[in-house]
C-alpha cells in the first residue's frame, strides 16, 4: 500500500496535545490518518519574524506529523488574508465581505511555494499526495515545478461558488488552472462538481472528455463528489462515556418539563446563526402555548478572532439574544442561551443527546458534520429530530431532516414547531434513515473512495493521453 501524505493549513494529530480540534477538517482528518502511517504535513501555527523553512517531526499515534513556521507577514497575507477573507467569503456566497488585495493573492502564492519546497525533500516516488482545502490550491502546481511526479489530489472541504460569483476574483483563471496540475480534485457534493464544471466549459473554453474527466488549460483533470462523513461509531460510543453522561444528566435536570433546542457552531457568518435567532424569536412569538416549555442552547465556539469580520458577528449575536430574552423571560426562564465557549466533544455528545431538536441552519456549507454527530448521539428508543438547512452540503444525504431555508424565520418558526410535536413513530423512522447515511457514509468510507480514486486516476489520465 502506498504511503499517504496528507497536507492541510493546519495540522492537529489524533492524540496530540495543544489547542483542542474545533474544525469539522480536523476531526475528519484525525480520523482518516488512524489507519494510514502516512505524513501529515502543515503548518505549525506558530509565526517567526523571517521563514526558515525548517521542519519540525514528531510521532503521535502512529503518524508521523511535520510542521513548519510562517512568517508574520505570510499569516497576515495568506491566513488572515487572501484564505479568510477572500475564498472563505467569496466560496460561501459573501461578496460583500470578499477582500480583493493584491497583496493577499501574493501572500498565498508564496506560502505555497514555502510549503512546496519544505515538503519536497519527504516524498518518496510512491507517495500519495492528498491536499487539503482552499487553503492550498496552488500546492500541486508548486510541487510539479519542483519535479514531483507522484499523483495529487486535492479535496475542497467548502463549497465551490456559481461561475458568476467566481468570475469575481481577478485572478480566478489562474487559481483554476493551477487545479488541473492535480490528477484527481474531489468536491463534497455532486452540485459543487457542477458548478466547477460550468466555470471550466464558461471561463476557460474547456471540455467534458468522460463522465467526471475535464480537459482546459492544457491538461486533463477528474473531478468527482466524495460527500465527506463523521466517525460515526466513535461518535454513537462516546453518548456512553461518563463526561457526557455527566453532561446529558445536567442538561436534562436542567430542563424538566421543558424541551431543548441545541444549535453547535463555528462561530462563523456562514453558519446564519442570527437568521436562526430570528427564527426561534419568530417561534416564540408564534407560539404563545408551545414557547415556554423550550429552552434553546447554541454553542457558537469563537474562531477567526482577528479577522474584522467576525468580532462583528459577536457583537450582533449578543444584542439579539439579548433582544429575545429581554422580550420573552420570566422570573425563572430565559429562552436563549448562547455560549462562546469551546467544549470537549464527550460533552457535545451528551449536549447533542440531551436535545429533542439539533437546528443547524448555515447559509452557506461545503457539508456540515455538526448535523452528522446529532444524529449520531441520538437514542434509538427516543431520538430528537434534526432541522437542516438547504444550502448545508448535508441535505443532499439526509432528506429525511426537516428541510428548510435558513432565511425564512417562518420556516424556522414551523419547523421548530413541527418538530417539538412530532409523534414518536415518525421521529424514529426520520432518524433510522439519517442514522443508516451517517453510518454508512462515514468519514472511512470518504477516505477510500477518495484514496482509491487518486491511485487510479492517473492511469485514467494516461488512458485518455493514448485516445485522444
Ligand atoms: C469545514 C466546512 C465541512 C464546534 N464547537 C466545538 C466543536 N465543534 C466541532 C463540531 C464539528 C466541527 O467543530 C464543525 O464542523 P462543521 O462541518 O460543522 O464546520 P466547519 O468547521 O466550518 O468545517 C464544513 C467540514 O469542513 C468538513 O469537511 O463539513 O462544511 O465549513 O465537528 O463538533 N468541537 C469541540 N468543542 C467545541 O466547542 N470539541
Amino acid at each position: 500500500m502506498s504511503r499517504l501524505i496528507v497536507v492541510s493549513n493546519r495540522v492537529n494529530p489524533p492524540g496530540g496535545k495543544g489547542e483542542e480540534s474545533v474544525g469539522g477538517l480536523a476531526m475528519a482528518l484525525a480520523a482518516a490518518l488512524r489507519e494510514y502511517s502516512g505524513i501529515w504535513f502543515g503548518w505549525s501555527g506558530a509565526t517567526v519574524p523571517a521563514f526558515t523553512g525548517q521542519l519540525s517531526m514528531r510521532r503521535v499515534d502512529g503518524v508521523t506529523v511535520a510542521t513548519v513556521d510562517l512568517e508574520e507577514s505570510d499569516y497576515d497575507e495568506y491566513y488572515n488574508g487572501y484564505a479568510n477573507k477572500t475564498l472563505w467569503p467569496l466560496f460561501h456566497y459573501r461578496v460583500d465581505l470578499t477582500a480583493y488585495d493584491r497583496t493577499f493573492d501574493e501572500g498565498y502564492q508564496r506560502v505555497n511555494r514555502r510549503f512546496a519546497e519544505t515538503l519536497r525533500p519527504l516524498i518518496e516516488p510512491d507517495d500519495l499526495i492528498w491536499v487539503h482545502d482552499y487553503h492550498l490550491i496552488p500546492m500541486a502546481r508548486e510541487l510539479r515545478r519542483l519535479g514531483v511526479k507522484n499523483r495529487i489530489g486535492f479535496f475542497l472541504h467548502i463549497p465551490w461558488p456559481a461561475h458568476q460569483l467566481m468570475v469575481t476574483l481577478p485572478s480566478h483563471k489562474a487559481l483554476v488552472a493551477a487545479l488541473f496540475d492535480y490528477d484527481l480534485v474531489g468536491f463534497q457534493t455532486p452540485e459543487y462538481a457542477t458548478a466547477f464544471t460550468e466555470y471550466v466549459l464558461a471561463e476557460a473554453g474547456g471540455e467534458v472528455v468522460s463522465p467526471g474527466c475535464l480537459k482546459a488549460f492544457g491538461r486533463t483533470v477528474q473531478i468527482g463528489a466524495f460527500p465527506i462523513g463523521i466517525d460515526a461509531a466513535d461518535f454513537a460510543e462516546m453518548v456512553d462515556t461518563d463526561q457526557a453522561r455527566l453532561t446529558h444528566d445536567r442538561m436534562v435536570a436542567h430542563t424538566v418539563f421543558r424541551k431543548l433546542i441545541v444549535g453547535v457552531d463555528r462561530l462563523d457568518y456562514s453558519k446564519g446563526l442570527e437568521e436562526r435567532f430570528v427564527g426561534f424569536e419568530r417561534f416564540l412569538a408564534d407560539n404563545p402555548d408551545l414557547r415556554r416549555d423550550v429552552l434553546m442552547v447554541q454553542v457558537a465556539t469563537v474562531s477567526r478572532e482577528a479577522v474584522d469580520s467576525y468580532q462583528d458577528i459577536r457583537t450582533r449575536l449578543d444584542a439579539l439574544s439579548g433582544r429575545i430574552n429581554g422580550e420573552h423571560a420570566d422570573l425563572d426562564w430565559n429562552p436563549l442561551r448562547c455560549v462562546n465557549s469551546t467544549y470537549r466533544r464527550d460533552q457535545l455528545a451528551g449536549l447533542y443527546r440531551a436535545a429533542k431538536v439539533g437546528l443547524v441552519t448555515p447559509l452557506r456549507d461545503g457539508m456540515n458534520l455538526v448535523a452528522k454527530e446529532y444524529v449520531a448521539a441520538q437514542d434509538p428508543a427516543d431520538p430528537g429530530v434534526l432541522i437542516l438547512s438547504r444550502f448545508a452540503g448535508a441535505a443532499g444525504q439526509m432528506a429525511s431532516a426537516l428541510i428548510v431555508n435558513p432565511n425564512s424565520p417562518e420556516e424556522i418558526s414551523e419547523a421548530l414547531k413541527r418538530a417539538l410535536t412530532m409523534p414518536l413513530a415518525e421521529r424514529i423512522e426520520r432518524w433510522r434513515a439519517l442514522f443508516d447515511n451517517v453510518q454508512r457514509e462515514d468519514v472511512s468510507a470518504w477516505r477510500d473512495a477518495f484514496v482509491t480514486a487518486l491511485a487510479a486516476s492517473d492511469k485514467a489520465k494516461a488512458a485518455h493521453a493514448l485516445t485522444s
